[in-house]
């Protein structure tokens, strides 16, 4: 396979609620979605980096001219026996996994689509049918509103409950969590809203036998977390700081937690998100799949990401309906009264594109070619 040309399109997207975290707020996506062609078949990608480099050091602006200027440009016309062979030709990029693996997950779609195969099965998942969900919500005006959104989405079906915490946000809104919601699977994201000068403060969340407390510590930071985890009952879940497979090698030779979030875009695609996977896996942590507010064509990914057979815990990866009045895939990703995603067996990554809606909402396209 010779890929002829990439497309980049920025769609702009409307959220149907605000998304808060520690680090921001966020009323509308800019997402760069990638276009693969070869030999007139097209496989679709997301970029998945933020509107401002907060989450990590890549935003909209930064990912488009990666990938305009340093990804494509050595992944067309090189011949590649398949899809893992991407990685390796953009691997010496230092950091800008999002803007690279987006660009990847293109061209896995590519693959699977000219192999006639639903993408799950050409990455090696199809452990599971049906995926398991859960919902991230994020800080909210008032605990009312929290406490509102919570039995909203319990009574959609959704299997955990995340909430975003920060200085201010943290024990005491979790307590009146726990007090309404006594019995549910529930965790909190601290977005590296912490330093270890707050493992008092993070203690007292052992009170309410949280599933996890998502990465607390420094975006980059894994020896901290080494040394917070031991003085907390909770466990610890890294998100930010791992990047790689190594990375959590690392992480997990250092105890620094003992669950990981595995997100696409952060790793750098679907290559490193396998070795990822299966580095968990040998050391028995269970992984789940995180989310970066997306689009269908990244839900897609997600979906297809999760089959793999360590994604055993609930993850980020819910309906369409939560984010957007319309998604650009076609039908929307929905969910069972069970709170799982059914995985599709149609070739590439299973849901129809909404080209019309597509071309409404970009604002910009560039091709490489
Ligand atoms: O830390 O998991 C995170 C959204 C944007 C940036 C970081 C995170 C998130 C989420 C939302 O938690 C997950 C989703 O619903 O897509
Ligand atoms: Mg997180």
């Amino acid at each position: 396979m010779k890929i002829e040309k990439i497309v980049l399109r920025q769609i702009e997207m409307p959220l149907v609620h605000f998304f808060e975290t520690s680090f921001s707020r966020t009323y509308s996506r800019n997402i760069i979605l990638v276009e693969a062609v070869c030999e007139g078949l097209s496989g679709w990608g997301e970029i998945t980096a933020g509107e401002n480099p907060f989450y990590n050091e890549e935003w909209t602006d930064s990912a488009w001219l990666i990938a305009k200027n340093y990804v494509a440009p050595r992944i067309i016309g090189k011949e590649l026996g398949s899809a893992m062979d991407v990685d390796p030709l953009t691997r010496h990029i230092r950091g800008h996994n999002m803007a690279r693996g987006g660009v990847e997950a293109a061209i896995w779609d590519l693959q699977a689509r000219r192999n006639g195969n639903p993408l799950w099965k050409e990455i090696g998942g199809g452990a599971r049918k049906e995926i398991p969900c859960g919902v991230s919500i994020g800080i909210q005006d008032t605990v009312e509103q929290l406490l509102d959104k919570i039995a909203q989405e319990l009574a959609a079906g959704y299997q955990r409950i995340k909430m975003k915490i920060k200085p201010g946000w943290d024990v005491d809104v979790i307590r009146q969590v726990r007090g309404r919601f006594p019995s549910i699977r529930l965790m909190a994201d601290a977005n590296s809203a912490y330093t270890l000068a707050d493992s008092a403060r993070l203690k007292q969340l052992d009170e309410f036998y949280l599933m996890m407390i998502e990465q607390p510590l420094d975006h980059d930071d894994i020896i901290d977390h080494a040394m917070l985890q031991p003085q907390l009952e909770t466990p610890i879940c890294l998100d930010e700081c791992i990047r790689s497979a190594h990375q959590a090698a690392q992480a997990i030779r250092l105890k620094a937690g003992r669950i990981v979030n595995i997100k696409l875009g952060r790793v750098g695609g679907f290559a490193e998100a396998k070795r990822l996977h299966d580095v968990c896996e040998a050391a028995a942590i269970p992984v789940w799949c995180g989310g970066m507010l997306e689009a269908g064509i990244g839900r897609a990914h997600n979906i297809a990401l999760a089959t793999l057979p360590n994604f055993t815990l609930p993850g980020d990866v819910s309906a369409s309906k939560r984010y957007w009045k319309r998604d650009i895939i076609a039908p929307e990703v929905e969910t069972t009264p069970n709170g799982t995603i059914v995985v599709r067996d149609e070739p590439g990554f299973g849901y129809e594109l909404d080209h019309d809606y597509i071309r409404h909402l970009t604002v910009r396209t560039e091709a490489v070619s």
